[in-house]
């Protein structure tokens, strides 16, 4: 049963609701996505393409084909997003989740972003489980996969596209996981049996469209866990939500873990 939003904001009634849904996890697992880094200045995934790319399609960027076809504008297109996050900083959202682990006994971060701000924010146990932006690997994965390459090392003519694996000569590309490619076994193993162990389950900044991510808040459902969504529009993990708290992360989440703070310290009973 979700609860609709009320109209301009989440009322205390309903972030103190969440906080105890909180309080009662003996296994809390925190699913995000690129929502949560919106009020770092990170774009959306979709908004990811806002001016210079604005006329491609990124399903195309982020894949193997799209590679093969123009390594260069694929490349670019990784390295335009890589400034962007070196200049990102956590943000309330993601300083609140670390919080989380002030006041509850297991708090895991599944996240489907690529730009490390959960650990830079304090979270202790993340899962990012389509990569890290910052890495690079063989485009051959010529010495096992993932085959790493740190580009800092490397000396190419960045007009030229991609640099070149020192081992084999095939492209560098970067080590996170395109539409189109699985994700690392072991990622997805332990995502998965993070979801089915849950007893609460925290999603947030998520449109919950791509798989096979998409499917873990309705597996730790039927696995009788509590969900919680955060987001400012409802999508469909709504319906399953227990309670759907309608706004930006870096709003609520701070709302929820001073509920839960406040609680702790007996100010509601
Ligand atoms: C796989 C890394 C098996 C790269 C990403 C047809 C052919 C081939 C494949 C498929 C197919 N049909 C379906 C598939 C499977 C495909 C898929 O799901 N496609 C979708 C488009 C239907 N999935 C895959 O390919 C996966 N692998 O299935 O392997 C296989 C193998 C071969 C062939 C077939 C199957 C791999 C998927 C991983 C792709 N890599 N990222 C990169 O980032 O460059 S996906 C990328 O997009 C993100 O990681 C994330 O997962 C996704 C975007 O989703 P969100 O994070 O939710 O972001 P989005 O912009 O969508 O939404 C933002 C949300 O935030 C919104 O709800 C918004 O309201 C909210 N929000 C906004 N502001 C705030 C906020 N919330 C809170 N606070 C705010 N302030």
């Amino acid at each position: 049963m979700s609860n609709p939003g009320q109209a301009g904001g989440v009322s205390p009634e309903r972030v103190r609701a969440a906080a105890d849904a909180l309080r009662a996890s003996c296994c809390l697992v925190v699913l995000t996505g690129a929502g949560v880094s919106k009020e770092s200045g990170i774009p959306t995934f979709r908004d990811a393409l806002d001016g210079l790319w604005a006329q491609y399609d990124p399903a195309l960027l982020a894949t193997p084909r799209g590679f093969r076809r123009d390594p260069r504008l694929v490349w670019d297109w990784y390295q335009y997003r890589r400034t962007l996050i070196a200049q990102a900083q956590p943000n309330p959202g993601h300083l609140a989740i670390a919080a989380l682990e002030r006041h509850l006994p297991r708090v895991v971060v599944i996240t489907q972003n690529i730009d490390g701000l959960h650990v830079q924010a304090g979270s202790s146990d993340v899962l990012p489980v389509h990569g890290d932006i910052r890495l690079n690997k063989c485009f051959a994965n010529c010495q096992g996969d993932p085959t790493l390459v740190d580009i800092s090392a490397l000396e190419w003519d960045a007009e030229a596209g991609p640099p070149r694996c020192p081992h084999c000569g095939a492209y560098v590309r970067p080590a996170v996981v395109w539409f189109e490619e699985t994700l690392p076994p072991d990622a997805s193993d332990r995502a998965f049996a993070l979801a089915r162990a849950a007893d609460v389950m925290l999603v947030v900044g998520t449109s919950g469209v791509v798989q096979p991510v998409a499917s873990l808040p309705f597996l730790a459902h039927e696995h009788g866990a509590t969900i919680i969504e955060i987001n400012p529009s409802r999508t469909p993990i709504t319906r399953l939500a227990d309670w759907f708290l309608d706004g930006p992360a870096g709003v609520v989440l701070p709302q929820v873990v001073a509920a839960l703070a406040e609680e702790g310290e007996g100010g509601h009973a």
